[in-house]
């Protein structure tokens, strides 16, 4: 068993955020699957964060995204949190459900619907100011389906004006974090398609803007971990939304995949100051569970980053580095990949133990009677896309 004791206080910095979504009904444009006992409302959503938190101690914060999670008071939500042993984190913007983002929202050439579109993130602000939350993130369906539909410089300026309009009414600790995907639901160019994109519109604003970079939103074969080195060089890495892809977007659970990937990824955040308590790159999930039981989707993913983590921290630094000045090729390899092949699931289960914690979270939660006790009593939950 691997020794995880020089290790140990930094695994305990680690802290992933939920997204509330996670927790409703999801599906493809195919079929929207049901499951009994989901929550009905953002209140029994952040009750279901808690328990994925009472079972792992690593999930002490909740992403809410609106409208799906619009409530009438939010002090009342945020109390709700606290209760139950969490904050709320991250506010997502939603303009990509409203009909009149059909042709773009902060990019839109009508001012009227840009300024929709900035006045619902100006709306996302005061939630922010309301349950204490850091985050404001952005992420825009923007774009056009075919070459010469639209102009995509006028698009980007105009995007820049959007941002910087939202940007200004941020209050001193807040921060906005805008996301790039490189496809879809726009098919021939995304307004932020790229970390070059999004990079050059945060630097703009200024200190307080910064990237989100989602793992499922690459094309296949890019080289993650570069870009996360990149961003966090030159300071701009704000989050991760972490999730799986196979094809597309398919926010499938994270280290599912491709969990060398994961390794590769969460080495480089290690590597560049990104992780622990001193770091503010906000580790997130963005993941829907179309067919398997969502609370325990949400704790497989958790656990798939704390072992991921783990054997990132017990990479042996020294003997890589002398491996690398030596120019050997192959032992630098050799080291990196010794920590990734580590089994750490026993030292972990122990570590877990050590702070109070199950050492086995998913066992833990099925013998809790959680699940049962929702299906029992919660009648009707909602598609988390449609929320309450
Ligand atoms: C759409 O691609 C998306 O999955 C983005 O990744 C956002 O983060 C998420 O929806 C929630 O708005
Ligand atoms: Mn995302
Ligand atoms: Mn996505």
């Amino acid at each position: 068993m691997p020794d995880l004791s020089a290790v140990a206080e930094q695994l305990a910095s680690q802290e992933i955020e939920l997204p509330s979504w996670a927790f409703g009904n999801a599906g493809t444009r195919f079929r929207v699957f049901e499951t009994p006992g989901v929550p009905r409302d953002p209140f029994e959503k952040i009750s279901d964060a808690a328990q994925v938190h009472r079972m792992t101690g690593l999930t002490p914060s909740v992403a809410l995204h609106i409208p799906w999670d619009k409530v009438d008071d939010y002090g009342e939500l945020a109390a709700h949190a606290t209760e139950n042993g969490l904050r709320l984190g991250t506010i997502n913007s939603n303009t990509f459900q409203d009909a009149d983002y059909k042709f773009g929202s902060l990019t839109h050439s009508d001012p009227r619907i840009r300024q929709k579109a900035i006045d619902h993130h100006l709306e996302c602000i005061e939630i922010m100011d309301a349950t204490g939350s850091q985050d404001l993130k952005i992420w825009l369906a923007d774009g056009t389906n075919y070459p010469g539909q639209d102009d995509m410089r006028a698009r980007q300026d105009r995007l820049a004006e959007s941002l910087s309009s939202i940007y200004a009414r941020l209050g001193e600790s807040q921060r906005m974090v805008l996301e790039y995907k490189f496809f879809e639901p726009s098919f021939y160019h995304m307004d932020v398609p790229d970390w070059g994109t999004s990079l050059i519109q945060v630097q703009e604003l200024g200190d307080r803007a910064l990237v989100c970079l989602d793992t499922g939103h690459h094309a296949p074969g890019t080289n993650i971990e570069f870009i996360v080195m990149q961003l966090l060089r030159a300071g701009k890495l704000g989050s991760f939304d972490f999730n799986s892809r196979f094809y597309a977007d398919d926010d499938l659970i994270v280290g599912a995949a491709d969990p060398f990937q994961l390794f590769r990824i969460i080495a480089e955040v290690v590597r560049g100051g990104g992780f622990g308590s001193a770091s503010s790159v906000a580790f997130m999930l963005d993941e829907c569970h179309n067919i398997e039981n969502k609370i325990e989707g949400q704790i497989r993913s958790v656990l798939n980053v704390q072992e991921m983590t783990a054997r990132v921290l017990l990479i042996d630094q020294c003997a890589l580095a002398e491996a690398r000045s030596a120019g050997d090729v192959l032992r630098a390899n050799e080291v990196y990949m010794d920590a990734y092949a580590t089994d750490v699931r026993e030292a972990l289960f122990a570590w877990r133990e050590s702070r109070g914690l199950p050492g086995n979270p998913m066992a833990a939660h099925r013998e809790s009677g959680y699940d049962t006790r929702n299906v029992e009593t919660r009648q009707g939950g909602r598609q988390a896309s449609w929320g309450a």
